[in-house]
């Protein structure tokens, strides 16, 4: 069969059983510790969860289903003439495992297609927000009008038997990936544009060349660089922000749309997924006060320093978990060095590269002085002419869908339960330990 339902629904027998296996042989080994330090910091490094579609190494960088970010390039269907791989096979991957066929990327751009209508109240609904409210907040207000469809929501008020919950998550999955595109596309055109837009042509095009046609865009190289966009956004393990609030707001058996809701409130926090917006906008204030003559590292050193010395934090690196250069960056900068070796603001970017971590590392505080994801995405968009920065973290979140969501049915499909992780007082610890 070359639906996506069944090729899922196949592998859930297997995985539940190897989970089970798992559990008998490991259930009572020791996966992690945690400190006082952990507790109070963020919970960093804790291994405390699982989490299957992906995984993310300190050294190496993403692997989505075991292939890293090459891989997918290498191995996934591609558009006729591209070298990016389309959205939908990412998405098939990350859900089933597998590398797909072209036949089963094809099979499910039509699901998607048959899909993607909006419903006439949720276009009233982002219709009737202020054009100058923040893309981030107009696309999670578009998320929640997009509710009401939920099959989740109805299958579990009739009832439904909860070894089948996956089927009706997999289903809001869909239908949410199939209209999030038209929706950050509508949020673009209103925002930035008269509110006209091209109709979507969802079941021709790939979700990554619709969706820029949809916001405006005709060259193939920007369609080409949505798809790389789409691709390299989607996943990063379980505990960054936006994929552990999709997850915990899940465990509650709240629906994929009021749970990607969570994960978007999340992804637009400056430390997450609005850095982007923000190396750009810090890239344009540096490129007004020094204008190209003065463009030298030195400069760039000195303006660092006065990020720092001001008590901010410097866009666009720093990591978590990562400890070298993001290969999400490196893929970026192969981008841009194939297609606008000579952009202005993509050599700016680079003369960060060479500025930044040895400015981050003098100064002593970072784990990771090296550039992450955000610190290259916007000067490629701008490139093309998609030049408003407030937009970006909605192409991010955008992309997001197809990870969180992916993994929200896999959360489904293996009966995880309510996330309800144990919280103690300042005043609990003192006793414990001084007791001790
Ligand atoms: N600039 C200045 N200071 C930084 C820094 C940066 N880029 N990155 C970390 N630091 C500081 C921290 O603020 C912390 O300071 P403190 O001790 O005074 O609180 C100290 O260095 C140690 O932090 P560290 O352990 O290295 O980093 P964390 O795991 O706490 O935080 C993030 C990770 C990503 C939040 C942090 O590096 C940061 O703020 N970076 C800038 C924002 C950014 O680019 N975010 C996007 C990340 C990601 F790719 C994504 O989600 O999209």
């Amino acid at each position: 069969a070359l639906g996506i339902k069944e090729a899922l629904g196949a592998k859930i027998p297997a995985a539940i059983a190897d989970v089970k296996a798992v559990r008998e042989a490991y259930g009572d080994e020791q996966l992690g510790t945690c400190t006082v330090t952990q507790a109070y910091g963020g919970m960093r490094s804790v291994k405390a969860m699982t989490y299957e579609t992906s995984l993310l190494d300190a050294e190496e960088g993403i692997r989505f289903r075991g292939l890293t970010l090459p891989e997918c390039q290498a191995q996934l269907p591609r558009a006729a003439g591209g070298a990016e791989p389309l959205p939908e096979g990412i998405f098939w991957l990350l859900l089933t495992g597998d590398v797909p066929t072209d036949a089963q990327v094809h099979a499910l751009r039509e699901e998607f297609a048959s899909r993607s209508t909006l419903p006439a109240e949720a276009v009233a609904v982002i219709d009737a927000l202020p054009t100058d409210m923040h893309p981030m907040t107009q696309l999670n207000a578009g998320v929640l009008a997009l509710q009401p469809q939920s099959a989740m929501a109805a299958a579990y008020a009739k009832g439904v038997h909860k070894s089948t919950y996956w089927e009706y998550c997999l289903d809001d999955a869909l239908t949410l990936l199939a209209q999030l595109p038209e929706v950050a596309a509508r949020i673009y055109r209103r925002s930035f544009h008269d509110g006209s837009m091209t109709p979507s042509a969802a079941g021709e095009l790939d979700m990554g060349a619709n969706y820029a046609r949809m916001m405006g865009f005709e060259d193939p190289k920007f369609d080409e660089l949505m798809r790389l966009y789409l691709t390299i956004h989607a996943d990063h393990e379980g505990g960054n922000v936006s994929a552990h609030a999709v997850r915990l707001v899940g465990s509650a058996l709240s629906d994929p749309f009021l749970s990607f809701s969570g994960g978007l409130a999340g992804l637009a926090g400056p430390l997450h997924g609005l850095a982007n917006q923000e190396v750009l906008r810090w890239l344009m204030e540096m490129k007004e006060s020094l204008g190209t003559t003065k463009m030298t590292k030195e400069a760039l050193t000195g303006l660092v320093w006065d990020v720092l010395n001001a008590g901010k934090v410097v866009p666009g690196f720093g990591h978590a978990v990562l400890r070298k250069t993001d290969p999400r960056y490196t893929c970026q900068r192969e981008f841009a060095l194939k297609h606008m070796p000579d952009d202005e603001m993509f050599r700016m970017v680079s003369m960060l590269y060479e500025v930044v971590p040895a400015v981050l590392t003098e100064q002593g505080k970072v784990k990771n002085p090296y550039p992450n994801v955000d610190a290259h995405s916007g000067v490629l968009l701008r490139h093309y002419g998609l030049t408003e920065a407030r937009y970006y973290t909605v192409m991010f979140g955008v992309s997001r869908a197809i990870g969180t969501l992916a993994s929200l049915v896999w959360d489904r499909a293996l009966g995880l339960p309510i996330e309800r992780p144990k919280s103690v007082t300042t005043g609990w610890i003192k006793a414990h330990f001084e007791g001790k």
